[in-house]
């Protein structure tokens, strides 16, 4: 024998911090697809959705959780709690802070629920593209190996690919020896309906402003292939709270809607690999943040709270 191979090695990564840090950017560059929304508002994800890194010899499993802020709605709150569950039983947690805007109260939040957990922490401060001049750096990466027991404290830039192999390394340094989990070419563990409905979502909170998109729940009614013409055709709604956001959903001319469907057709014919008809249509579900039953009905809480 000349030698043995490595290990395979195959684990869970939390990927965790405050809202707009990079989390999902960061996700989606290690699976090379899109599997999770991005945008530039605060909030964007709502749901745990896991990314997968596979490569000869490893399965990175990345679990992209909500921003950690301090949520006062029902469903901020629920938000906040899934993030923090998704800590529970993971191999390593990577916690992103923004270079550019460091240690802030919502960091400090989380920081003290990261003392509870048993799991190694990686700190990755993003966007060090935005840190000018360079050495600006070195006071927040030291306050930052400051803040506990983290191990490691790495700079990147999700967006320009900087240092991404060197967390990698480091990541890979935590995750056990063991077979992959998921199927070699699954980049992720969401059915492709609600793929489907977060890109509809991310192209509302891309396009529409101020309140209207954490107002907005999309749901896939229907999803049928036709054969023989390589068709998929895609029924989805899009919920909204109050009759005026519906308007402004709508737009002048239904020049909005139009926008939004044309842009998320596209990406959904990416991902399909086949045309798109894409329907949507717009419902008002009045205060459907606060109502539980809605909450339900959109994933958020389990079926027996
Ligand atoms: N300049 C710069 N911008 C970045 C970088 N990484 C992410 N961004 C931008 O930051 C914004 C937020 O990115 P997301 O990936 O949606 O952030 P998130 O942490 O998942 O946000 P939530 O889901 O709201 O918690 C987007 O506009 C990204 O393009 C980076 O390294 N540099
Ligand atoms: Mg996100």
């Amino acid at each position: 024998m000349i030698g043995a191979l490595p290990a395979h090695k195959s684990g869970f990564i939390a990927v965790i911090g405050r809202p707009n840090v990079g989390k999902s950017t960061l996700i989606n560059h290690f699976v090379g697809r899109k599997v999770t929304a991005v945008s530039p508002k605060p909030q964007t994800t709502r749901y745990r959705i896991a990314g997968v890194r596979t490569t000869g010899t490893s399965q990175m499993i990345f679990l992209d959780t909500p921003g950690i802020h301090h949520a006062d709605s029902l469903l901020n709150r629920e938000m906040v709690r899934v993030a923090l569950k998704t800590l529970e039983d993971v191999d390593v947690v990577l916690w992103i802070i923004d270079a550019a805007d460091p240690l802030t109260s919502e960091d400090r939040l989380i920081n003290r629920h990261l003392k509870d957990i048993k799991a190694p922490v990686v700190v990755a401060l993003n966007k060090v593209d935005l840190v000018k001049p360079k050495q600006n750096l070195l006071p927040t990466m030291d306050k930052c190996q400051k803040l506990g027991p983290t191990t490691e404290v790495i700079p990147i830039s999700a967006t320009e690919a900087e240092n991404l192999d060197r967390l990698e390394q480091v990541l890979l340094t935590y995750l056990p020896e063991g077979p992959p989990f998921f199927p070699a070419g699954q980049a992720t563990d969401q059915p492709q309906y609600l793929l489907v409905a977060e890109i509809v979502r991310e192209k509302v909170f891309q396009l529409a402003h101020q309140e209207i998109p954490y107002a907005v729940a999309v749901q896939v009614d229907e999803m049928t292939a036709r054969e023989e013409e390589g068709i998929v055709d895609i029924q989805a709604t899009i919920y909204v709270e109050k009759d005026s956001q519906k308007g402004i959903i709508i737009g002048a001319g239904g020049q909005m809607l139009k926008t939004i469907g044309a842009e998320a057709r596209r990406e959904i014919e990416g991902l399909m690999g086949s045309r798109v008809y894409l329907g949507l249509w717009v419902t008002v579900r009045k205060n459907w943040r606060k109502d539980k039953d809605a909450l339900r009905r959109f994933g958020f809480l389990q079926r027996h709270e």
